[in-house]
């Protein structure tokens, strides 16, 4: 385990212990969450980087298959166990355990499963426990494998490892272009160049010097490339310990945990206040608030009323729009890549761009939406602001509220759920629907992963289609440009704006749920306080003197945790 990791679940069991029995609110999924938290690094490239041979080098074993073909389709997750084996997993999360050298024929079956979890007994693997390595299918799998993959552990990956052949003498467009899908989750890589014992010295410093220049430009000086020596296992294992894991994983988790400190504090302190009240003071406070709630309950439904009218068709807009240029952006290559020999190459960029494109277009989108809804709540429930003055709450309690629900939908230690049942049964019933299935989480990259994937899957099913419409047909660059521009960007498009709008909805309704709750929670908590003084005021005069004596000692004791904990 990570020390920050143990101190984290010190820290939680701690102020379980001193809550134990309080009034006060404390998310006890917390600790269980610290405790299970991996760091999932996924390992990705073209296919025949070398991603798989330079995993066998780490772990000291050849059990990861190997080859010039696109070798890998099933994304396979990395970690240590004394007793090796193999677990397939399905879309619907169930498990299949097979001997390890299942791997090498496993692709056959690659349908079944969403991915596999290989355990083995290597001391590498231990030793950068809880960091779990996942071997990816290479950028020239085929089109549901490619995208399954890489849908799955966008949103789960911390950090990502990049893996280009030195044959190649840059970065690709495929690549740059999952380099800046990366930023859409806030997550970074460590850029590593591969087969440089194919190229002499000077000429690796050549195309490490062009590629360094590409890096810079793109996403900032401080990333560089790393050339992989002999086999690579020792540069990579330099590169996951330079990665500090453990700033990686209090990165997870301590802003919320500050968060939640700051508000049990603030619970406390609030029945501190009340104690000092009389019966009159502390009935108009719960008064007060329940008004806020049945007035919430009323916003609610005037939200949701005029929500789609207002956000979801300017959003698919947007989406569309975004689209466009991002396939104008990229006409070249495309028509590249579909004069070339590879009819998948053609198909697994189009679904990439837009992938990376509608990711972009609904994350931002998703944050002025809830933003927007947060601030519109909040600015009808502040014409009670002036009867919460009786809570002696520090600052305004509506603006404070808002600001906790939007601290809420910016976490992003949201468990994800596995992968939806869509892609194994889509074949029969691949109109709408399907977003069903997707577990509604809360957080905007939530949202947005909630969002895309399933309109990827249907870009899964529709894509074939439309490109085979025009395969055949004569391929000089120029006639397939006007193809492309004509038919083909048309015709995706055309498929979208039928499809996502439910898709849209659906989320966005449970995105304004979720900040009603959100509303309704803190409420509650305050309430809860409340309510449970107003009853101990009936005490008589020496237990109250009693009882703030112990809430005041309860304070010191939760904030010396925080100090002891998480400030240091
Ligand atoms: N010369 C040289 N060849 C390498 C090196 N690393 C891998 N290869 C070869 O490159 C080919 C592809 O290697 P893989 O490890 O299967 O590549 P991959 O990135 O996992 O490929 P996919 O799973 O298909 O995406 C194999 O023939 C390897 O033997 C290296 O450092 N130097
Ligand atoms: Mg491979």
């Amino acid at each position: 385990m990570l020390d920050s990791q143990k101190e984290f679940a010190s820290y939680l069991k701690k102020m379980q212990t001193l809550l134990e029995g309080q009034e006060f609110a404390f998310d006890k999924t917390l600790l269980p969450k610290v405790m299970e938290t991996e760091l999932v690094v996924p390992v990705i490239g073209a296919f025949s980087a070398g991603k798989s041979s330079l995993l066998n080098a780490l772990i000291g074993q050849e059990v990861l298959p190997v080859g010039i073909a696109p070798e890998t389709e099933l994304a396979t997750e990395l970690r240590y166990s004394s007793e090796p084996y193999l677990l397939a997993i399905k879309p619907d999360g169930a498990q299949e355990r097979l001997p390890v050298d299942a791997l090498s024929s496993i692709n056959r079956r690659s349908s079944e499963f969403s991915h596999l979890r290989l355990y083995l007994d290597s001391d590498a693997l231990k030793s950068i426990a809880p960091l779990v390595l996942v071997d990816m299918p290479g950028f020239g799998s085929s089109l549901e494998n490619h995208n399954k993959a890489i849908a799955y552990y966008l949103p789960r990956g911390v950090h990502f490892v990049v893996l280009t052949s030195i044959e190649d003498g840059n970065i690709t467009q495929s690549m740059l272009r999952k380099l800046d899908e990366l930023k859409t989750y806030n997550t970074d890589f460590t850029f590593l160049l591969s087969k440089c014992n194919l190229r002499a010295a000077d000429q690796v410093e050549d195309v490490q010097a062009y590629i360094d220049d590409q890096l810079g430009v793109y996403f900032g000086e401080q990333h560089r490339s790393i050339a992989l020596g002999n086999r690579g296992g020792e540069e990579l294992t330099r590169a996951l310990t330079a990665l500090q894991p453990d700033a990686l994983f209090s990165r997870l988790f301590i802003d919320v945990l500050k968060d939640q400190n700051f508000d049990v504090l603030a619970q406390i302190n609030l029945a501190l206040s009340m104690l000092k009240k009389d019966k009159a003071e502390s009935e108009q406070a719960a008064r007060s608030l329940d008004q806020a709630l049945a007035n919430l309950l009323e916003q609610r439904r005037d939200v949701e009323s005029d929500l789609k009218e207002r956000y979801s068709g300017k959003m698919l807009d947007r989406c569309l729009r975004g689209l466009d240029a991002a396939l104008n952006d990229s006409l070249e290559e495309l028509t590249t890549l579909g004069t070339g020999r590879n009819p998948g190459a053609l198909s697994n960029a189009l679904s990439d761009i837009i992938r990376t494109s509608l990711g972009s277009t609904i994350k931002s989108e998703v944050q002025d939406i809830s933003t927007s809804m947060v601030d519109r709540i909040a600015g009808n429930l502040s014409a009670t602001n002036s009867q919460m003055a009786v809570l002696d709450i520090n600052g305004n309690w509506s603006e404070e509220l808002s600001h906790k629900v939007k601290f809420s939908l910016e976490r992003t230690t949201e468990m994800l759920s596995d992968w939806s049942q869509r892609l194994s049964n889509r074949s029969d019933d691949d109109k709408g629907g399907g977003a069903m299935l997707y577990r509604s989480l809360s957080t905007v990259l939530a949202v947005t992963t909630t969002v895309v994937n399933p309109i990827i899957e249907l870009v899964i099913i529709f894509l074939p289609e439309i490109i085979k419409m025009f395969s055949g047909g004569g391929n000089e660059r120029e006639k397939f440009r006007q193809k492309l521009t004509g038919e083909v960007f048309p015709n995706i498009k055309a498929e979208l704006r039928g499809k996502i709008p439910a898709i849209i909805d659906e989320q966005l309704n449970a995105m304004l749920k979720k900040i009603g709750d959100g509303f309704e929670e803190q409420i509650n908590k305050q309430k809860h306080v409340v309510d449970t003084i107003a009853q101990e005021n009936q005490l008589r005069e020496t237990e109250i003197g009693e009882k703030s004596a112990a809430l005041e000692g309860l304070a010191q004791a939760v904030k010396a945790a925080a100090n002891d904990h998480l400030y240091k």
